[in-house]
C-alpha cells in the first residue's frame, strides 16, 4: 500500500550532540553528496529538501551532566525534528530523516506518532539503543534513544512532545544487534521488545527475519518507523561510522532487507543515521546510505 503517495521530504540533522566522536555532523552532506534526492528523482518520486536543522557544535557549549551530555541541546534539536516529521506526514510527504548521531530518533518517532497513531518500529543497529541515564556507559544519548520513545529514561528525554510512551515494545523490533552492554541487556529483556541478533540472521536469513520483523511492527500499527544505524552493516561495508562493530550486514543482506520492507509497503518514514565522513573511506558509507534509500523506495513506485 502506498501510504505517502509519491512524495518523499528530506530533513537533515547535523548533530554530533549524542556522541563522542567529532564528524557525525556531516553525515547529512555526506548523503546528499553521495546522490539522494538525484536517486529518489530517477525512482519518481517528487523529493524536496528542507535543508538542515539548526544545530549547536559542542564546542560552543557546555557538556552539562555527566550521564546526559548535552542534553538541552538534543532536547531542543530532537523538538524541532519532531515537528518536521509531523508535520512532512500531515501534508503528505514520507520524512527521510539523514544524520547525524542517533539521539536525533527521539524526536523523528516523536513526530511520527503524533502524525500517524501508532506505530510499529523496526530499528537496525548493531547496539540497543536502549540505556538510560541509569546504565549508560558513556553518557551518550546515542545510545538511548529506543530506550527514551519506550518510556524509559531521564523525563526530558521521554516527554518529547508531551506523550510518553511513543512505541509499544510488543511493536518494537531490533534487527542486527551485536553490541549490547549488560545492563541494557536487562532493560531489553524487561522491556519485552523483539531482538533479531546477528547470530539469529545468520540461522534465519535476512529474509525470514524481515517477513516476521515486519509481522511483529505491523500488527496492530498505522504504519512502521525504520531506523536505520549504518553501523548495522558490516564496517567493510560502512566503515564510516563512529561506534564500528565487525560481524554485520553484508551489502546484500542490507539490501534485501529493504527490499523486503519496500515490497511489504509498510514503512511509513525512516531515519539514516550515524554516517561519519571523517572515519569514511571515499564517502563509502554516504554512498551505502543512497543505495539503501533507493531500494526502500525503488519498489513501492513500481
Ligand atoms: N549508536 N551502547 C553504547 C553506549 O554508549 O550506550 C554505544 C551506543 C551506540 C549508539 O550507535 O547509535
Ligand atoms: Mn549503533
Ligand atoms: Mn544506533
Ligand atoms: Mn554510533
Amino acid at each position: 500500500d502506498q501510504k505517502n503517495g509519491k512524495k518523499l521530504r528530506v530533513i537533515g540533522v547535523p548533530s554530533d550532540l549524542g556522541q563522542g566522536r567529532r564528524g557525525v555532523d556531516m553525515g547529512p552532506s555526506a548523503i546528499r553528496y553521495a546522490g539522494l534526492s538525484d536517486r529518489l528523482k530517477e525512482l519518481g518520486y517528487d523529493v524536496q529538501d528542507l535543508g538542515n536543522i539548526d544545530v549547536p557544535t559542542p564546542e560552543s557549549r557546555v557538556q552539562g551532566h555527566e550521564k546526559l551530555k548535552y542534553l538541552d541541546q538534543v532536547r531542543a534539536v530532537c523538538d524541532e525534528l519532531r515537528v518536521l516529521v509531523r508535520d512532512s506526514l500531515r501534508d503528505g510527504f514520507m520524512p527521510i530523516v539523514l544524520g547525524g548521531d542517533h539521539s536525533l530518533a527521539i524526536g523523528s518517532v516523536a513526530g511520527a506518532v503524533e502524525a500517524r497513531g501508532r506505530l510499529g518500529c523496526i530499528w537496525f543497529d548493531a547496539h540497543g539503543d536502549m540505556n538510560t541515564d541509569k546504565t549508560t556507559p558513556s553518557g551518550n544519548i546515542h545510545g538511548m534513544p529506543l530506550a527514551a520513545s519506550l518510556g524509559l529514561g531521564h523525563v526530558d528525554l521521554v516527554t518529547l512532545g508531551g506523550f510518553s510512551p511513543k512505541l509499544h515494545a510488543e511493536n518494537v523490533v531490533l534487527v542486527g544487534a551485536r553490541s549490547i552492554d549488560p545492563e541494557e541487556r536487562v532493560l531489553i529483556r524487561e522491556s519485552g521488545m523483539h531482538v533479531f541478533t546477528m547470530a539469529d540472521v545468520d540461522e534465519m536469513g535476512i529474509s525470514a527475519v524481515m517477513h516476521k520483523a515486519i509481522e511483529l511492527a505491523s500488527k496492530g500499527t498505522q504504519g512502521v518507523h525504520l531506523s536505520v544505524d549504518l553501523d548495522a552493516l558490516d564496517p567493510m561495508y560502512a566503515p564510516g561510522v563512529g561506534t564500528a562493530v565487525n560481524g554485520g550486514f553484508t551489502y546484500r543482506e542490507g539490501h534485501l532487507a529493504m527490499e523486503v520492507l519496500a515490497a511489504s509497503g509498510c514503512v511509513t518514514s525512516v531515519d539514516f543515521v550515524e554516517v561519519n565522513p571523517i572515519l569514511d573511506l571515499q564517502n563509502r558509507t554516504g554512498t551505502m546510505a543512497v543505495e539503501l534509500a533507493s531500494s526502500l523506495l525503488g519498489l513501492t513506485v513500481m
